[in-house]
């Protein structure tokens, strides 16, 4: 008899509900569902794949082992043993921080993996520790941090409410929405325009988001932060700061004015690519606007001025009264409080506490950019790395770089990754521990609860029980760090006892201590008011908590409560973008080169399912037709484009959505790699964009990698 099971799809951010339908343990339908208040029935073509991910031959289902005759499966007792000796004894010879561990983006799709990787991490003991954030949302989180006093307190759009919404360097109709969980995107914008409200998008590429605005501003890639320093300026000049209920507990308001006097429209005019008149126009329609939000996401950050693009817009939100207001930048009040909890664990966030080793970048929160991991491997020396754990990342083609990381990688001493599939990171390891899938496990959205456009909660149970003798990620973690801590001090009592208590709770039992805290659960009391795991496990689609609301001076973490307009290091780095707005640009005849993203395809690693990636061949090159005519090119011959690093052979695709002198590759692909085992991927392979992105290219400031504007070449084969 088929039933119908309700959870959430964890593929992206926008927590979208879905109905899977299942006759035994077979997936009949995976539709939207209605019911879910917060996604009212949206899904994308992404959660049909869950199926095809989770009944793929390629993934795997036991440990295996590299060997000289090729990979061979593993008992999980013997691969766990082998990873934490090996792992010991590279610490053993040469300090701690030889072992290197990296952590990829589902990991904060997977509450089990979330709270289980902090264990791993202590148990390690290593400071070499990287993630996705250094290529992703790290400078928000900075900005966070200097102007908040939290780097996960991070401002979300009001979505619903808002009357101007001003994109920098999103796409959600893409994306689906990203630090702005809010699934069904494209009908929420069309409820903005309905109710009256405005849509500008500011992007290089008029993408399927700007193709629904009301306003579109083809901006140079990394022009950002001159347009925003220009927004900034012309509300001071023309008199329209208007801080409103937060500007008494606002420091900081006269030295950002200082800060951005060399910016005017007229003078950042040539570097964004964008008329005076029109910067002009839309600082004065952004003031003007009953309320007004400015959302800037990858294509903010992943810059050269990512830090300070992040500061920024928040800085406009700020002055036009519209931070922590309805229908402007809004914080959330999640059921599950991860801002609250990282607090309590000291967590806040620190930054450039040291710098990098070989080339002196600094650390985040305990993280080094994952920019410099190759050369961290390469160069000799105290605190070489030559061990390395992957936990559900493939920086081969997510980093900058990609191919000199690769290069790395295989020199290793020792590598184990817990991942999914074999790919191309992971055919680097010694070691694939895999974890069950998705449908098999529990679900609670512990990050992206903290990042909706409406407070929301919900719980979902495991679907199918994992294949026997399958592990979960979180177990997986737990049983590696109790191996390593073992092996270190013989296992201590307090440690055998935590780690005792965290495998009796496992995540769910962490998720219900989470909600029970005040104010929306009970405090500890056995049956007080509010929300439990118990009752919202009795909402199968999901709770609605009701939209922002706001919440400062209250929740800020600042010292004395106060929003810090100013931070030292960032008016600083304004500095070096003046100093950029004199500098000449880039050579005669380069193009800059920068990314995108396409519905059907997730980073790098759904292209093994057949139905997303049948029909025309999408990582193709986007060229303007003006720069194709000056190359006589026209579109479908192949060209090879080459970087300071790299060089590769791709498809042209002319086409007039993007701005002249920028060209567009999608990020993810470049399968078809030996000893990898992707039969569906391999067969589409296309190529990896980050084998042309430059590790040397960073925001200098966060240490971010810098993915946009990559000068390159493109000539005809
Ligand atoms: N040029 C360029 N590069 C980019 C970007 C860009 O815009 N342009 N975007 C950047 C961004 S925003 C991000 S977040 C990074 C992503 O960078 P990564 O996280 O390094 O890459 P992913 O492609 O997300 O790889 C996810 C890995 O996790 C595995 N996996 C999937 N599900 C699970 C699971 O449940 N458990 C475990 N253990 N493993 C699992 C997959 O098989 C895959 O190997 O890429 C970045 N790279
Ligand atoms: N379908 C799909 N959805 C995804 C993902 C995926 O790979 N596929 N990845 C997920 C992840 S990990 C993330 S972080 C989010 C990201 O979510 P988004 O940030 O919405 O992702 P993108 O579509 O890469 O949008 C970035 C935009 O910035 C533009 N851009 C590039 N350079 C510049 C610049 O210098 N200035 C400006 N103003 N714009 C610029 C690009 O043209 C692009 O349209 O998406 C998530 N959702
Ligand atoms: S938009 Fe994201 S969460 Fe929603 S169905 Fe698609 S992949 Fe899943
Ligand atoms: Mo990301």
């Amino acid at each position: 008899m088929a039933v119908t099971h309700f959870r959430t799809c964890h593929l992206c951010e926008a927590m979208c509900g879905i109905a899977v339908e299942v006759e035994g343990e077979r997936i009949l339908s995976i539709r939207g569902d209605k019911d879910d208040p917060f996604s009212r029935g949206h899904i994308c073509p992404k959660a049909v794949a869950l199926k095809d991910v989770h009944e793929d031959p390629d993934r795997l289902r036991r440990p295996l082992r590299r060997t000289a005759r090729g990979w061979v499966e593993v008992g999980w007792d013997e691969a766990l043993d082998e990873a934490a000796e090996r792992l010991g004894a590279v610490q053993k010879a040469h300090g701690r921080n030889a072992a290197a561990i990296y952590l990829g983006n589902p990991v904060v799709h997977n509450h089990g993996s979330i709270l289980y990787s902090q264990l791993l991490l202590e148990s390690l003991g290593s400071r070499s520790r990287y993630s996705a954030t250094s290529v992703d949302q790290l400078p928000h989180m900075l900005a966070s941090l200097m102007m908040f006093g939290h780097q996960l307190l991070l401002p979300i759009p009001d979505l619903d409410r808002t009357d101007f919404l001003l994109i920098l360097g999103a796409n959600p109709l893409a994306s689906n929405g990203s630090l702005m969980t809010a699934p069904g995107v494209e009908k929420r914008l069309k409820a903005l325009r309905t109710r009256g409200g405005r849509l500008v998008v500011i992007d290089p590429r008029r993408t399927e988001t700007a193709a629904v605005a009301d306003q579109y501003l083809p901006i140079r890639p990394g022009g950002d932060v001159f347009l925003l320093a220009a927004l900034v300026h012309t509300l001071f000049a023309e008199e329209r700061v208007r801080p409103g209920r937060l500007g008494d507990c606002t420091d900081g308001l006269h030295v950002l004015a200082d800060a951005v006097k060399p910016f005017s429209p007229e003078g950042v005019a040539a570097r964004t690519g964008l008329e005076a008149t029109a910067i002009r126009a839309l600082a004065r329609d952004f003031a003007a606007a009953p309320s007004a939000v400015a959302y800037g996401r990858v294509g903010v950050c992943a810059q050269e001025f990512g830090g300070l693009a992040s500061w920024l817009v928040n800085a406009l939100n700020v002055l036009t009264g519209n931070l922590d207001r309805p229908g402007g930048a809004m914080f959330t009040r999640p059921a599950a409080d991860l801002v609250a909890l990282a607090a309590r664990i000291g967590q806040r966030g620190h930054f450039d506490k040291g710098r990098s080793r070989v080339r002196g970048l600094p650390e985040f929160s305990g993280e080094w950019p994952v920019a410099t991991l190759a050369e961290e491997i390469e160069t000799p020396g105290p605190g070489q790395v030559r061990a390395l754990i992957t936990n559900a990342g493939n920086p081969v083609l997510s980093a900058p770089n990609g191919a000199r990381l690769e290069r790395a990688l295989a020199t290793l001493e020792f590598m184990v990754s817990i991942d999914v599939y074999r790919n191309e990171t992971t055919r680097h390891a010694h070691l694939i521990l895999p974890p069950a899938f998705g449908l098999e496990r529990s679900h609670y959205d512990l990050v992206f609860g903290t990042l909706a456009v409406r407070n929301t909660a919900k719980y979902s149970p495991a679907l199918f029980p994992p294949t026997p003798g399958a592990r979960h990620d979180w177990q997986i973690l737990l049983e590696l760090a109790g191996r390593l801590e073992t092996a270190r001090d013989g296992g201590r009592v307090a440690g055998r006892l935590r780690r005792a208590v965290l495998r009796a709770l496992g995540p769910d039992g962490l998720v219900g201590l989470l909600l029970r805290f005040r104010p929306r659960g009970p405090g500890l009391v056995p049956f007080g008011r509010g929300l439990t795991l118990g009752r919202l496990k009795k909402q199968p689609h999901g709770a609605d908590l009701g939209p922002l609301e706001p919440c400062l001076p209250g929740r800020l973490y600042t010292r004395a409560k106060r929003i810090d307009l100013a931070p030292a290091r960032l008016v600083d780095d304004l500095r070096r973008a003046v100093r950029s707005l004199s500098a000449e640009g880039i050579a005669d005849g380069a193009l800059e080169l920068i990314g995108r993203r396409e519905l059907r395809s997730n980073n790098s690693w759904m292209h093994n399912c057949e139905r997303l990636v049948r029909g025309r061949d999408r990582c193709t090159l986007l060229m303007n037709p003006e720069d194709a005519k000056g190359r006589r090119l026209t579109s479908g011959q192949r060209v090879r484009v080459t970087s300071r690093v790299g060089s590769l052979e791709v498809a042209l695709e002319v086409s007039d959505a993007i701005r002249p002198g920028v060209v567009s590759l999608p990020h993810g692909w470049g399968h078809g790699r030996a000893g990898t085992d992707l039969r569906v991927a391999n067969a589409v392979p296309g190529v990896s964009l980050n084998d042309l992105t430059d590790e040397l290219r960073v925001d200098p400031l966060s240490g971010n990698a810098a993915f946009s504007g990559v000068p390159v070449e493109v000539r005809s084969l």
